[in-house]
């Protein structure tokens, strides 16, 4: 009989990347625990983990191509069914032009090296512009800042939470999303390490979050205004001479017109939206340009807003201004073994952006993809560029886009769906073929774009642990493979280490990171806290950091008429949360995460909740202006007055857990309101709608 065998890797589920050890008897997972050892999580782990083993042996996981045939699935041989789609893709370009094929890339995408180094060949043999994917109900507004001031999208700031003394916390709950464009895991005890060291936390956000529980401090704010407070702390540190660019001033553009723009946004006139007194917003702009060492951290509260790109610009802005971009214990830039940055420069190369705009609504198209709040009515205007079908691969945006039933209603007038997934779901069932994908533990693993947002720079590479089931080829060779198809080509390209092992002989620590090496670790390898570097790695055609880059600029008169325009219909503000329990749309299958109490719930104030004779578990139903939908309530003081908070990813309807164990819930994209976006970069504005609530 053989010994059980042990395998060290990181957790893809979500960003924080957690060394875990692995233990398995043959096909059979035994454990799955926390590497004391690992130099970046340092034995954290989170209850996701243990279900990674879930996720494979699901039984309601898609293990054989599907057709649907006359309305059912069958299952088909991978030949044909490779065969099909590219047929099918086809026909619909010669009948309606290459643009008619649109392509979604769901966000397991990015924790996956072979589908990031293959989906790129593709979505370009398939040859359209209509390319949509999640980052923009997420993180565009950070790449736009990126782009605009220091010329790569990927050259994103990350703070260094292990050396900082203050730490400003702006729309984001790393305790619970364990960290985001910021891979710390073990993000509490990150937090009591500071704490212990004399720093100091400030958390502003319209729901007392776990992470504000922690903190020294918390400030309610308003949704969506977030932008006006920044703009009044840089006013104040303007206004008081306060700044010191330290050593990056000669390479610092545009501070006396950042000036002259930030005159109107004083303390005073901020307090009337962010409803954050103006003395405290003073005193929070002193400390934080007299602290030894700080950062400002904004993240999904700051980004999925109408304002999205002003603040992610004003947070580089105010790190900027105070000596703490790229320099110990601020916003400083990763040196990652695989340098994507470095793989993908654009230094020398003519650009404009954004690069275009769509076809119905004129959004911007940053990073080759609308945004994909456009989705829908790209697929239901008729003229030249009409979506006539659709290619998602590991996505889900019937649930997680906005107003996602209008996605689900245009995708059922779609001549041709096609999806790689591990399930039938909400979109997928809309699909003509569905190909099923390779889970985490049957897939190699180096995590090319969170190594490059890590607050320490480490490396990790491990093997697939499990096959495929019924011997299906892994997830990149379907990629290729149907790439090769729709080429008529009859190879593929190199498998998945080749390509790693080619990479990283150019990465930054190419003499100690190979796989060899990595292999031989059992684990990350530590390749030290983050470097100041930014002198050599800036990217704008100027070579220096932009300050006031004109579309910002160009935003501020909106953001300065921002009034108190709620809607006396829908009286109260909606925004979203996450939950320690479930990631996204599609870990809600695992029995092991989705038991006990049903945590859809809506958050309200409990004074709120007596205004409305609402008690504690009634069932409400919320109203906006693209649906309705009906959930109980939870009264909580951790809610800001007028605001409540419902989780996103729930509302599965289809094929997920057995009727016995299921609970059913809603999805808030049944509210949320495609219309609603931040115009500089495209992305959705999930936070901000405006709702009405009855008891139901
Ligand atoms: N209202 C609101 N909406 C939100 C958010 C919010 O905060 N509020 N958050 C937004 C954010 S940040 C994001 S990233 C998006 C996510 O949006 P999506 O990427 O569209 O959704 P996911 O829930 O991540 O679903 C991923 C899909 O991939 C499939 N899948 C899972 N693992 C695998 C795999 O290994 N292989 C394959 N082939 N398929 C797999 C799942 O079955 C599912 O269909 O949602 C956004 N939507
Ligand atoms: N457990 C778990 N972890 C996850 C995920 C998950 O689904 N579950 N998803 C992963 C993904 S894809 C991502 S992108 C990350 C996201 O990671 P985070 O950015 O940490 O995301 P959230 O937890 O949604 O935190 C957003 C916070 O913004 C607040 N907020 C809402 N509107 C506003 C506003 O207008 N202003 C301010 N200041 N705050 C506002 C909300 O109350 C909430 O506390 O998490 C990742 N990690
Ligand atoms: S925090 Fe994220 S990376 Fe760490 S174990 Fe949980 S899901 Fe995996
Ligand atoms: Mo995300």
């Amino acid at each position: 009989m053989q010994e059980p065998q042990t395998q060290h890797r990181t957790c893809n589920i979500c960003e924080a990347m957690c060394g875990l050890i692995i233990t398995h008897d043959g096909d059979q997972v035994l454990s799955i625990k926390a590497d004391p050892d690992d130099p970046l999580s340092r034995g954290h782990i989170c209850p996701k983990a243990v279900a990674l083993q879930d996720f494979r042996t699901d039984p309601d996981r898609i293990t054989k191509p599907l057709q649907k045939i006359d309305g059912a699935f069958v299952e088909v041989e991978w030949e044909d069914a490779l065969d099909f789609a590219a047929e099918q893709i086809r026909a619909v370009q010669d009948a309606h032009g290459r643009d008619a094929v649109g392509v979604y890339l769901g966000n397991p995408n990015a924790h996956k090296f072979g589908n990031l180094m293959n989906l790129p060949g593709l979505v370009k043999a398939i040859g359209t512009s209509n390319r949509y994917s999640s980052a923009t109900a997420d993180q565009i507004p950070h790449h736009v800042a990126s782009i605009h001031m220091l010329g790569h999208p990927m050259l994103i700031p990350i703070p260094d939470i292990d050396r900082t003394d203050f730490m400003v916390i702006i729309g984001g709950n790393p305790l619970i999303s364990n960290g985001s464009m910021m891979t710390a895991p073990g993000f509490g005890r990150r937090i009591e390490e500071l704490q212990a060291r004399g720093g100091r936390v400030v958390v502003i956000d319209p729901r007392r979050t776990e992470t504000a529980e922690k903190a020294d401090e918390h400030h309610f704010i308003r949704p969506e205004t977030d932008a006006n407070l920044l703009l009044a702390m840089i006013h104040v540190i303007l206004a008081e001479g306060l700044e010191h660019t330290d050593h990056l001033a000669p390479l610092i553009d545009g501070i006396d017109v950042l000036r002259t723009e930030v005159a109107p946004f004083t303390p005073d006139h901020a307090t009337k939206s962010t409803g954050i007194n103006a003395d405290t917003i003073r005193n929070l702009a002193r400390a934080f340009a007299q602290a030894e060492s700080a950062v400002c951290y904004s993240r999904m509260g700051a980004s999925t807003q109408s304002f999205g790109s002003l603040c992610q610009w004003a947070t580089n802005v105010l790190n900027i201004i105070t000596g703490n971009f790229d320099s110990q214990g601020g916003a400083m830039f990763t040196t990652p073994a695989l340098d994507y940055v470095g793989m993908t420069s654009r230094k020398g190369k003519a650009r404009s952006y954004p690069e275009r705009r769509s076809r119905v609504s004129g959004l911007p198209l940053y990073n080759g993809e609308f945004p994909v709040s456009v989705m829908a009515e790209e697929m239901e205007t008729s003229g030249e560029g009409q979506i006539k079908a659709l290619v998602t691969v590991a996505g889900n945006p019937v649930l997680t886009a906005p107003n996602g039933r209008r996605i689900d209603r245009a995708m059922e007038t779609l001549d041709f769906v096609m999806s790689i997934d591990i399930h039938l779901n909400d979109t997928t069932r809309h699909a003509d073929l569905i190909l099923p994908g390779t889970v985490a533990l049957e897939e190699m693993i180096y995590d090319i774009v969170f190594h490059s947002f890590a607050v320490r720079n480490t490396a990790a590479y491990a093997p697939a642990v499990f096959a495929p089931p019924n011997n299906n080829p892994q997830e990149w060779e379907i990629i290729a493979r149907l790439q090769a198809k729709l080429m008529g080509a009859n190879t593929i390209g190199p498998a998945p280490e080749q390509v790693l092992t080619a990479l990283l002989a150019r990465g930054f620590h190419a003499d100690d990171v190979t796989i060899p090496k990595l292999e031989a670790t059992q684990g990350s390898v530590d390749l030290g806290p983050l470097v100041p570097n930014l002198s050599t790695r800036l990217e704008t055609p100027e070579g220096r950091i932009m300050l006031a880059p004109k579309v910002f600029l160009d935003d501020l008169p909106r953001l300065l008429a921002q009034g108190d325009a709620q809607d006396p219909e829908r009286p109260f503000v909606m925004i979203g949360r996450r939950q320690a329990r479930s990631h996204n749309s599609w870990t809600q299958n695992s029995a092991r995460l989705v038991k006990g109490r049903n945590r859809c719930t809506l958050q309200i104030h409990p004074q709120d909740a007596r205004n409305l004779g609402i008690s504690d578990s009634d069932s409400v139903q919320v109203s906006a202006r693209v649906g309705t939908i009906v959930l109980p309530v939870e009264l909580t003081s951790a809610m800001a007055p007028g605001v409540v908070s419902i989780p996103q990813g729930w509302g599965q309807e289809k094929g997920q857990l057995d009727a016995a164990t299921r609970v059913q819930t809603v999805s808030i994209n049944d509210l949320t309101d495609d219309t609603r976006v931040d115009p500089v970069s495209g992305n959705a504005a999930f936070n901000g709608v405006s709702v009405a609530l009855a008891l139901a």
